[in-house]
């Protein structure tokens, strides 16, 4: 046990989390205490600078210290930074396209009738994915058109020549920077394999011609794995429209059996939402002294299901040890991604049981029920029973009261239908406030908690601090659920924190001034709607001309590294907090700092004060918006006949 008192340990702005610290329950060892624990760091692994590509090594290369000026084989500190960088994309891409992957492979054995509990439940999507793949639809049935829809969506992470059918949703001029600059990616896994070769001892050392091959990966995780996740997810499970949900600990109910599920893919958590709500289960679970069952989840698990059937949240990434401590869960069903593997251990503690269910992640000491999607209700009713039959080993719990209420669900197609109304879905209204200025700018906020900052509390200064400033904030992610505990996610936050114009916006729409958009696959939701603003008209003809940005301010994951370059290479200035992997390595930070904005309009930036980094946000916004003539102001125009006639003309 570390000898500081326990509340001092933990770094968290998180209200659930700090009552739980006031009172003490928290767990003997959390990761605040293993990162501790592991200072001080390797300047050199911090800094991107430290080489164990082949076993020469490894190899400490710092360009400033004459001795360490090459690594064995000769490479200089450049090469060895953006080695490592494009290996994190390739990390991050692997992950989200592998769950784009299983998706796929789920959405065509149902299509096929394989896999019972699954249906297509948005068909006016599945039509449109078929247009978007050539698929003909004509009086063709709906199973017929989801087996080529699901079998060609399952061929695109192997396609070998592209580019990916989703770039054709990119603006066209976008498209032909893309072709231009040789960044037009093929299938995902060829991307994939790629980096690894290129980054594989004594291939590439050209730090240019390196971030190419990682801005094609990237691009095929964004505008490929991802949104072929999202695209599948929604045919699937239904386009999330808003709903009322609720987040943070005190979600977890006393008196009821509490099953959270934690990780990324909604396959499982889906039937599980349904096999909870059967009565049979409820009536054992009362046999068994609860009054009931009550599913939450953590990280994107979470904002998947929360997305669809407004299952609360009970956490993000560093909520999950401190969601055991309650001593309130029966069982934490884990799926891929973002997963402690302290959680056995912490677990023990507890009466918790650690559930793993997907053949690719296995933790030592949980328990493993195996997720086969041909028979996915056999396996929720088996983790359901084991949660009820779990309820009687419950002793003490520690629930703090803390829980917000939030909207979510707001995909690009309700911010269409939202904005432009159903009959007219369009984001002409939003275009039209960001031309006049009630809308300074629109900003991605989204990305992981890490131990190196404040939890959360850098997500919420910076969203704050934009929304103040008339920046309308898009969310995913970890960065989403941290807004959502204090507030931010309610239409009521316009008013209170929102600046005039924005708030006038919202109110009048009645949308919060921070939107939940989902998971982090679903930033190609972002993606979207960045491509439709162009679309509308009147702020410029490409995603780099829009006054948008996108930041990261807690990242951690090599996903968000992922996330981050598939923006930049769209044309989106996007910012990180907390560190950069890049730093040991000046003139490579400097080709992601600078050089990229002449390449892809978009660019990397760092910064770790919460207040600068909204700063430098709100500037790029401005450099766009002066850009466009924006600055000027809008005069309202008055029409007369005249003038109509004109139009008319025209
Ligand atoms: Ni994104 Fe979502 Fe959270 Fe970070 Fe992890 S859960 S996929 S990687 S930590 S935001």
């Amino acid at each position: 046990m570390a000898d500081k008192p326990k509340e001092e340990r933990i770094n968290s702005a998180d209200p659930a989390i700090k009552a739980m610290c006031e009172s003490g329950n928290i767990p003997e060892s959390t990761c605040w205490d293993r990162s501790k624990k592991q200072t001080p760091r390797c300047s050199f692994g911090e800094k991107g600078i430290c080489c164990r590509i082949c076993s020469m090594g490894p190899c400490r290369v710092d360009g400033t210290k004459e001795k360490l000026k090459y690594g064995v084989c000769g490479v200089d500190s450049n090469t060895v930074a953006a080695r490592n960088f494009v290996r994190m994309i390739a990390g991050g891409a692997a992950a989200h396209s592998d769950h784009g992957r299983g998706v796929a492979e789920t959405f065509l054995a149902a299509a096929k009738g394989e896999a019972p509990g699954y249906e297509i439940k948005d068909q006016q999507k599945l039509f449109q994915l078929a247009m978007d793949f050539d698929i003909e639809i004509g009086d063709r049935s709906i199973q017929d058109i989801a087996i080529d829809v699901g079998t060609k969506g399952l061929g695109i992470f192997g396609e070998q020549q592209g580019p990916i059918p989703f770039l054709k949703r990119a603006p066209l001029k976008r498209q032909a920077l893309w072709k231009e600059q040789g960044m037009e990616p093929r299938g995902v896994d060829r991307e994939i394999v790629e980096i690894m070769h290129r980054t594989h001892m004594g291939v590439d050392m050209d730090p240019v011609n390196l971030m190419k091959q990682g801005s094609r990966a990237a691009l095929a995780d964004g505008w490929g794995g991802s949104m072929l996740a999202t695209e599948l997810q929604d045919i699937m499970f239904g386009t999330p429209v808003p709903q009322l949900g609720s987040c943070n600990l005190g979600v977890l109910e006393k008196d009821q059996v509490n099953i959270v599920i934690h990780g990324h893919e909604p396959s499982l958590s889906e039937i599980i939402v349904a096999v909870s709500q059967d009565p049979q289960m409820i009536e054992k679970a009362k046999a068994k002294g609860a009054k009931g069952i009550n599913l939450s989840g953590i990280c994107c698990t979470a904002n998947e299901i929360l997305m669809r059937h407004g299952v609360p949240i009970a956490g993000n990434f560093l909520s999950q040890e401190m969601a055991i401590a309650t001593g309130a869960i029966e069982a934490m069903v884990l799926d891929v991604q973002c997963i402690f593997g302290s959680l056995p251990q912490v677990a023990s503690c507890y009466h918790t049981k650690i559930i793993t269910t997907n053949y690719r992640a296995k933790i030592p000491g949980a328990t493993h029920i195996e997720f086969d999607e041909h028979d996915a209700v056999t396996t929720a009713k088996k983790i359901v029973n084991l949660a009820i039959d779990n309820f009687p080993n419950r002793k003490d719990t520690h629930i703090p009261n803390e829980q917000c209420d939030l909207i979510g669900g707001f995909s690009h197609e309700t911010i269409n239908y939202l904005l432009g109304g159903t009959f007219r879905a369009s984001y002409k209204p939003l275009n039209e406030n960001i031309i006049n200025g009630r809308i300074r700018g629109v900003a991605g906020v989204v990305g992981c908690n890490t131990v190196k900052t404040e939890h959360d509390g850098v997500h919420i200064a910076v969203v704050k601090e934009l929304i103040k400033n008339d920046v309308i904030v898009l969310q995913t992610g970890c960065s989403a659920i941290a807004c959502a505990k204090v507030g931010l996610m309610l239409p009521e936050a316009a008013a209170e924190f929102a600046g005039e114009g924005l708030a006038e916006v919202c109110e009048t729409v009645g949308i919060p001034p921070v939107l939940h958009m989902g998971s982090c696959v679903d930033n190609s939701r972002i993606l979207m709607a960045a491509a439709a603003l162009v679309k509308e008209g009147g702020l410029g003809d490409d995603i780099s001309d829009l006054p948008v940005v996108g930041a990261a301010p807690e990242w951690m994951s090599e996903k968000a590294i992922s996330i981050g370059h598939y923006f930049v290479a769209s044309g989106v200035y996007t910012i990180v907090g907390s560190t950069f992997p890049t730093f040991g390595a000046p003139e490579f930070t400097d080709l992601l700092f600078k050089e990229y904005e002449k390449i892809t309009g978009g660019k990397w930036d760092f910064e770790k004060d919460p207040m600068v980094m909204a700063r430098k946000m709100i500037d790029q916004i401005d450099i766009k918006r002066n850009a466009l003539g924006l600055d000027k102001g809008k005069e309202r125009v008055l029409f007369d006949m005249a003038m109509r006639r004109e139009l008319d003309a025209v």
